[in-house]
């Protein structure tokens, strides 16, 4: 038997487990008792959830598709097929016809090493990462905001923060171990506020509760900003030495009376008035949001607006006073960190900058497109244009978690080449001409980067199954075949490639890890910066930046053909495309995705609990079992988007966050019938043209 210590590999919390093998079979997990982040705690995923790892469905061969069927095939064949068909069509139509997609699954070598095959290797930046659709409007609202892309302070500040504010965000199901945080918190007298249509588990933790429609967040924080002003709570001294812009802002709030924000939100004036005050009063109160916040039309704009409501108070860069985003996958903020976006190198340093795009030319001894490359809904756009020929996937299951399953499909059918990097066969890999069997968390090794910006070590503990190989040979291999060779024996070397080039990570190295990782930025000298901005913000003159934006409707809403909306979201017992999980005992807990309605809505339309109902909204339909509860306001529903079965994303539209594209996928206004009433609804592609 052989133990080794590792880093979680299923959400951003980034728990350190020891995991124990017998030989090439995973025996064990259990939580390393001095993880930063989780210090001896797991949750059910990061403990028993890794069955997946030898499921007779794992990839253990590359696929080709001949005849329309993907068979097994060599290595060989499989590479030289990517080379020659990525060759002919970089020949043909130019670099900027392929894209790539970075997995957030896998490690900061395996993203650096795929943002390096798209630049250097086929020379375009078409290169993206689910943090399109998850958190980008944070990244992009923290560097307006602040300056940097990520957690102003740790997870540990939860524990001495006198209040704890969560909007859009539910920690008990999508970060556990942090949501267990926060009820020892709790339980120690940190008083919390929820803001959530749904009343999660953490309302009943003492919380004050607050019950937004979906798609009000601007008005909510808004109004909380209002009372904060109104009622003396502003920390001037702040303002006046760290700030600029707040007049403006004052401007904007003088209108966002509770009682204005009551009409919009649905939240009683003075429930709306006692939270300001809980947390405009206490000496630290951190902020956590999710994507409840990000995931709509003005996400980006409503993460500035949290980043005012820190500044007015003073509550930001102190200890117990952070905003802490719940990043989501174990590796989004690393993978984005890492460059794998279409319009920055590491760091999140513009690739028109001169410069920044002269180094990594040094380094990589190639030429580098200074021209921003294309986001995810763009390369969709793009390949149904015509204009994008192929795709280089790797792990990301975008016919099934991407929103408008529809149009996804199209823009899949319509490349003439796609490749998946994968461990199991997915909806996306039904497209795909080429599928390469990589390797899991537990198979390889590098670095993850969580949610508190902190690089922490990955160690293999069994090998890649059958002929699978891991996923930074297999990239290294493709870009030695198209003639550009990365040089590295192991992804350490790529992480000293990283720190080389980039500043903020400069300190970064496999020795300096240890057991607790590296919180960003990392100095020369290796010391780390668990806090950001306690002296000054990483903006022109050091100022933080107040946003006087105001609320907009969202890009959808109700009406009398579609009443209620959809909010979409997770479950404790699966995790996104549900690949993994779903090949796990958790499937005896959870075997299917559940439409939660009001028991109110469920009566006037005639829906029992355990119902198959049909729900219909402007681009798609979908058939799904309903399940009646009353933590679900009123006038929404709410599933989940982990059964391939289920297709939950035929029915969300294209609407999205106005600064970053994130997919509005938390309000779809949707039609609820009995099953039995519509027949003919057909689970059907093709709806939405
Ligand atoms: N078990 C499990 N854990 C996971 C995942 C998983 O699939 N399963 N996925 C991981 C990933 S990728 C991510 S990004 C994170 C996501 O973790 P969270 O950010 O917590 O994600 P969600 O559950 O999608 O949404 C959070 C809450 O937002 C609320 N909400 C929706 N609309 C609004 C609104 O307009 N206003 C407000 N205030 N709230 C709203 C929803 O009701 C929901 O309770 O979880 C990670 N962890
Ligand atoms: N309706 C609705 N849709 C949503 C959301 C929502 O709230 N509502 N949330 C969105 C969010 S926040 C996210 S992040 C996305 C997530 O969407 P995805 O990124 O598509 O989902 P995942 O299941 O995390 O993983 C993607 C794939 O990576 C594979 N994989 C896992 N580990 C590895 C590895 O190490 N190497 C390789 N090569 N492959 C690997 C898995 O088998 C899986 O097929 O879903 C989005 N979709
Ligand atoms: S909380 Fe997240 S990182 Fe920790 S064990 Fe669970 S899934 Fe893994
Ligand atoms: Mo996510």
């Amino acid at each position: 038997m052989a133990a080794v210590t590792t880093t979680c590999g299923y959400c951003g919390v980034g728990c350190r487990l020891e995991a124990l093998a017998d030989g090439d079979r995973i025996v064990s997990i259990s939580p390393a008792l001095d993880g930063p982040a989780n210090e001896g705690h797991t949750c059910i995923k990061g403990r028993f959830a890794h069955g997946f790892t030898r499921s007779p469905d794992r990839l253990r061969t590359p696929l080709i598709r001949e005849d329309g069927e993907l068979r097994p095939a060599s290595w060989e064949q499989a590479l030289e097929r990517i080379v020659s068909e990525l060759g002919r069509i970089k020949t043909a139509h130019g670099p900027d016809a392929i894209a790539g997609l970075a997995s957030s699954r896998a490690t900061n070598e395996d993203c650096y090493a795929m943002q390096r095959l798209m630049r250097a290797a086929i020379g375009t930046n078409n290169i993206d990462n689910c943090s399109r659709v998850c958190h980008s409007p944070t990244s992009f609202a923290l560097r307006r905001s602040f300056g940097l892309s990520g957690a102003t302070g740790s997870f540990t500040d939860i524990d001495r923060a006198e209040v704890a504010l969560m909007i859009g965000v539910n920690p008990t199901q999508g970060h556990p171990v942090v949501g267990a945080r926060i009820k020892q918190a709790a339980l120690r007298g940190c008083r919390l506020i929820t803001i959530d249509p749904r009343r999660i588990e953490l309302a009943d933790y003492g919380a004050i509760h607050l019950s937004p429609r979906a798609g009000t967040n601007a008005a909510v924080v808004l109004g909380l900003c209002h009372v904060i002003r109104r009622d003396g709570l502003v920390d001037q001294e702040f303002i006046a030495a760290r700030t600029e812009g707040y007049e403006s802002l004052a401007e904007l709030l003088e209108n966002c009376t509770p009682e204005a924000t009551e009409e919009i939100t649905g939240i009683p004036a003075a429930d709306l008035e006692a939270a300001a005050h809980l947390y405009g009063e206490a000496a630290s109160a951190s902020l956590l949001w999710g994507l409840g916040v990000t995931e709509h039309k003005y996400g980006s704009e409503v993460v500035q607006l949290l980043c005012n409501l820190a500044m007015m108070t003073g509550k930001v860069g102190k200890p117990g006073s952070a905003l802490l985003p719940l990043r989501g996958q174990n590796n989004v903020q690393g993978s984005s960190d890492m460059g794998a976006l279409p319009d920055v190198y590491t760091s999140y340093r513009p690739v028109d900058d001169d410069e920044v795009a002269a180094s990594f030319e040094a380094e990589w001894g190639v030429p580098l497109s200074r021209r921003k490359g294309l986001t995810i809904p763009q390369m969709f756009d793009a390949a149904i244009a015509g204009e994008l020929k192929a795709m280089y996937v790797f792990g990301e299951d975008v016919a099934q978690t991407d929103p408008d399953t529809a149009h996804v499909a199209a823009a899949l059918e319509n490349l003439e080449f796609l490749v998946c990097q994968e461990i199991f066969e997915n909806e996306t890999t039904g497209f795909a001409d080429v599928v390469l069997p990589a390797s899991s968390f537990l198979e390889k090794e590098g670095t993850f980067t969580n949610a508190e910006r902190r690089f922490q070590a990955v160690e293999a503990a069994i090998p890649p199954p059958g002929e699978a190989r891991t996923d930074f040979e297999i990239i290294g291999e493709v870009s030695r075949r198209l003639g550009h060779e990365m040089g590295w024996e192991s992804p350490w070397d790529a992480l000293d490639e990283i720190a080389r080039l980039t500043p903020q990570y400069g300190g970064v190295s496999r020795k300096r890890l240890g057991r607790d990782g590296l919180q960003w930025p990392v100095r020369e000298d290796g010391t780390d910066s668990p806090i950001l901005y306690d002296a000054s913000f990483d903006r022109p003159g050091g100022r933080g930046h107040f946003a006087a934006l105001p609320y907009k409707a969202p890009g959808d809403s109700a009406d009398e053909e579609f009443p209620l909306i959809l909010v979409t979201g997770r479950v404790l017992q699966h995790y996104n495309a549900g690949t993994m999980t779903r090949r796990t005992a958790n499937v005896d807990l959870v075997d299917r995705d559940r439409l939660e309605i009001h028991p109110d809505d469920a009566a006037r339309l005639w829906i029992g609990d355990g119902d198959r109902v049909s729900v219909r909204s402007r681009v798609g339909h979908i058939e799904i079992e309903a399940q009646v509860n009353t933590q679900i306001e009123p006038g929404h529903v709410f599933t989940s988007f982990h059964f391939p079965e289920t297709r939950t994303n035929l029915l969300v539209g294209q609407s999205s966050d106005v600064n970053t594209s994130c997919p509005e996928y938390k309000v779809v206004a949707v039609d609820v019938r009995p099953f039995s009433e519509n027949p003919s609804f057909e689970p059907a592609l093709g709806t939405a043209g």
